[in-house]
């Protein structure tokens, strides 16, 4: 029998990508699909029907997907759990709660017990990175990590794919922009902070790819990050400095990534346009800076990886353990 799958956040960029994900597994699951107001999805021409998540019966389900934002995690998700249903929440919310499994597929499912009634994903600039990492780490060792990172608006969801183009538009005919969704304008700039800045100075993001890494990686090595948000609709990119405990070989890490499930190595590199709609990891521009540091450039599309195909994979093992 098909699983009843609760889809939660339907009408967002994230919940969206995983629907089209889902209806290629119909043999799956039923999808029921819930947002903050009842109203209908146009999905490549097929009319869904939308229900209001304040009168979602979670007893119904099996497994519910919140591809949601912290606050709407934490105010439904122990409803959800209370009925009865096993969740895989998108959000923030308890990624670094140890009772709750942090899961990037590809890198550490087996962790994602039958016995978990909650699982977390990681961020989307977070799963491509321990994708690329965790096979180096097995390797060398990771010593050190520095990373740079380009974050395209969609990360930020529909208002902020709405707000780049809208600022884009104003500033191509002259008219004069207001405040920003973003910290600051975004059309034709670059904004060094992802998120709320703390007192040391550090952006949430920031924090979250530093402690997430070494959560997923099970290191405690240094990892020091500036996420940056550019005007790109779609499609994060890293630059990432590794240095290892010991030295290292580009014939034995090409090998190890050509292994590693999602990776793709690129001749040269590839970049957000190129990966959009593509369910892969791309590592490129690889140098061998010293026998123990290594460069490289990393590039996802982030509604994918670290967001609806991450919690599309956690909810088809949800599944396969039900059965
Ligand atoms: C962002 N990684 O890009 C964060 C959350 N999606 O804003």
């Amino acid at each position: 029998v098909k699983a009843r799958v609760a889809l939660v956040g339907a009408t967002g960029v994230v919940g969206r990508t995983a629907l089209k994900l889902m209806m290629e597994h119909a043999d799956l699951w039923e999808v029921s699909l819930f947002a903050s107001k009842q109203c209908t999805l146009d999905l490549e021409g097929r009319l869904l029907n939308v229900h209001p998540l304040d009168q979602a019966d979670f007893s119904c389900f099996d497994v519910c997907m919140f591809a949601t934002e912290e606050n709407v995690s934490k105010r439904w998700i122990e409803s959800a759990l209370h009925a009865g249903a096993r969740v895989v929440d998108s959000s923030s919310w308890r990624r670094l709660d140890p009772s709750v499994p942090l899961v990037v597929p590809g890198v550490n499912q087996q962790i994602l017990q039958k016995e978990h009634s909650l699982c977390a994903h990681s961020n989307c600039i977070v799963s491509p990175l321990a994708c690329v990492l965790a096979p180096l780490n097995v390797l060398y060792g990771l010593k050190c990590i520095h990373i740079a990172t380009y974050q395209s608006v969609s990360g930020a969801g529909k208002y902020g794919v709405e707000a780049c183009l809208m600022e884009t538009k104003k500033k191509l005919s002259g008219t004069p922009l207001e405040t920003s969704y973003f910290p600051k304008n975004i059309g034709f700039n670059v904004i060094p902070q992802i998120g709320q800045l703390d007192h040391m100075g550090h952006s949430s993001e920031e924090e979250k790819i530093q402690k997430e890494l070494h959560r997923i990686l099970q290191v405690d090595c240094p990892i020091f990050s500036t996420a940056v948000r550019v005007p790109v609709l779609q499609g994060h990119a890293s630059a990432v400095w590794v240095e290892f405990q010991r030295p290292w070989s580009k014939e034995e890490v090409q090998e190890a990534w050509c292994k590693a499930p999602h990776i793709e190595v690129a001749r040269e590199y590839q970049t957000p346009l190129e990966l959009q709609g593509r369910d892969v990891v791309s590592v490129g521009r690889v140098r061998q800076l010293t026998p123990f540091h290594l460069a490289v450039w990393v590039c996802s599309d982030n509604l994918l990886r670290g967001a609806a195909s991450d919690m599309v994979d956690i909810a088809k093992i949800m599944v396969q353990q039900k059965n």
